[in-house]
């Protein structure tokens, strides 16, 4: 360790009163040094330690009437790094998870195509594949924000996101394969579950950078993210990643149905509506500390955070302690991927002052995340979907934390 950094750990700004002696109990031998450890074997599948039982999913009871139409969190005060664990990553059901055997699973390509196919999962598996790290993010994740702070803790107020590394085939092949008829503007994509959800996707989208993956983080999609098969739609917001994928059709024309045209708009102050709202712009939000994460200690603080936009890479994230007065630029670590979450940090101290912690992503076109208030200006207060505004987190004197909004 650096002088300075044990320096700073021993001590902090404050002062002896932040020194910690080496006491008694630091050279006590614990009982898991004592005896032998569990052998090889004894969880054929391995799972995260008993101490972090904690950080799971968790839903807000009264957000939705039932739990096969309904969505649960992220935990992502508790994460690092950019890759969401596949046992962590938010579900969000329309009729529950559909439960399917890969081995009569179809996916059929049909329509305006030369060469209308039907491939096993074997087949699939036999194609060009490709792997890809993508975030995916609800439409509504924030949504509950609109009007005003109201869910305390970033899991809840951010928490329809994950990002995980994808391995499929591009569309670009398989539609290739197909041969697509001149004329054709459209895809139509459909699951397998209960749902039956289907999808309406411009074909430039499609064969631009979409791909079906049957594998995330390295292992099979687990059920909740598709099992076996699911559309991945870079940088558009969730509801288009069609899981449990059956059947893409090419087309003329969208088959928008009535709810979709409703999931795709926003209402607006004056009562015009935004439609066909696909892409989700820059975001980022400090995940420690936070309502779930509040500081610890005095002396040397990481404030973390992620970043993310739908239309190309991160370019910078500034990082506010005081409510938006004064800006820092973050640190970025990790790869630094288009269409992927970018980790940031902030390495500083903090001696019990009261902060006001925002953060304000910046893209490669040049966007700026806005604030709420300017994002209220322009949309008003009616809006469920979109909501990228920047967030502020309350940091009390005793290291407490909450969601609040500055003026
Ligand atoms: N077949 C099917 N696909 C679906 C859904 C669904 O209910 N059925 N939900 C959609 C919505 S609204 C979102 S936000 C994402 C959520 O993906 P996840 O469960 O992997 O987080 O899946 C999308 N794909
Ligand atoms: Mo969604």
């Amino acid at each position: 360790m650096s002088p300075r950094l044990s320096r700073r750990l021993m001590l902090g700004a404050g002062g002896a009163a932040a020194v910690r002696p080496v006491a008694a109990e630091d050279d006590v031998i614990p009982e898991w040094s004592r005896t032998l450890g569990e052998g090889v074997d004894q969880h054929p599948y391995g799972k995260p330690s008993i101490h972090e039982k904690a950080v799971i999913r968790r839903d807000v009871g009264w957000l939705t009437a039932s739990p096969q139409s309904s969505v649960n969190f992220t935990p992502l005060h508790a994460l690092d790094g950019i890759i969401t664990p596949n046992g962590l990553c938010f579900e969000r059901h329309h009729g529950g998870m559909a439960d399917i055997d890969p081995a009569r699973h179809r996916l059929m390509i049909h329509g305006m195509v030369e060469r209308p196919v039907v491939l096993t999962m074997a087949e699939l598996k036999r194609l060009p594949r490709v792997n890809r790290i993508y975030f995916l993010e609800c439409a509504a994740n924030s949504g509950m924000e609109w009007r005003g702070a109201q869910l305390n803790g970033v899991q809840f107020t951010h928490g329809m996101i994950h990002n995980v590394m994808y391995t499929g085939v591009t569309l670009r092949t398989l539609l290739d394969a197909a041969g697509v008829k001149p004329g054709a503007a459209w895809m139509l994509a459909e699951g397998a579950d209960a749902a039956g959800m289907d999808r309406s996707i411009p074909l430039g989208k499609a064969l631009d950078d979409c791909m079906v993956a049957f594998a995330q983080n390295g292992e099979a999609l687990r059920p909740e993210q598709g099992y076996p098969l699911r559309l991945v739609v870079p940088g558009w917001q969730g509801n288009m990643w069609v899981k449990w994928l059956r059947r893409l059709k090419i087309g003329d024309a969208p088959w928008h149905t009535r709810e979709e045209t409703s999931k795709y708009t926003d209402l607006l102050a004056d009562g015009r509506a935004r439609r066909f709202t696909w892409v989700m712009d820059a975001k980022s939000v400090i995940t420690a500390p936070s309502p779930q994460a509040p500081v610890v200690g005095h002396g040397p603080l990481v404030i973390s955070g992620i970043a993310w936009s739908g239309r190309g890479t991160i370019s910078r994230v500034d990082v506010s302690l005081d409510g938006g007065r004064n800006w820092r630029e973050a640190r970025l670590d990790g790869p630094v991927l288009p269409l992927s979450m970018t980790r940031f940090y902030v390495d500083t101290e903090w001696h019990g002052q009261e902060m006001l912690l925002q953060s304000r992503a910046h893209d490669s076109t040049g966007y700026v995340q806005p604030t709420k208030a300017e994002l209220r200006k322009i949309r008003g207060l009616n809006s469920i979907y979109h909501n990228n505004g920047i967030q502020t987190w309350l940091i009390r004197p005793n290291g407490e934390s909450e969601n609040v909004e500055v003026g």
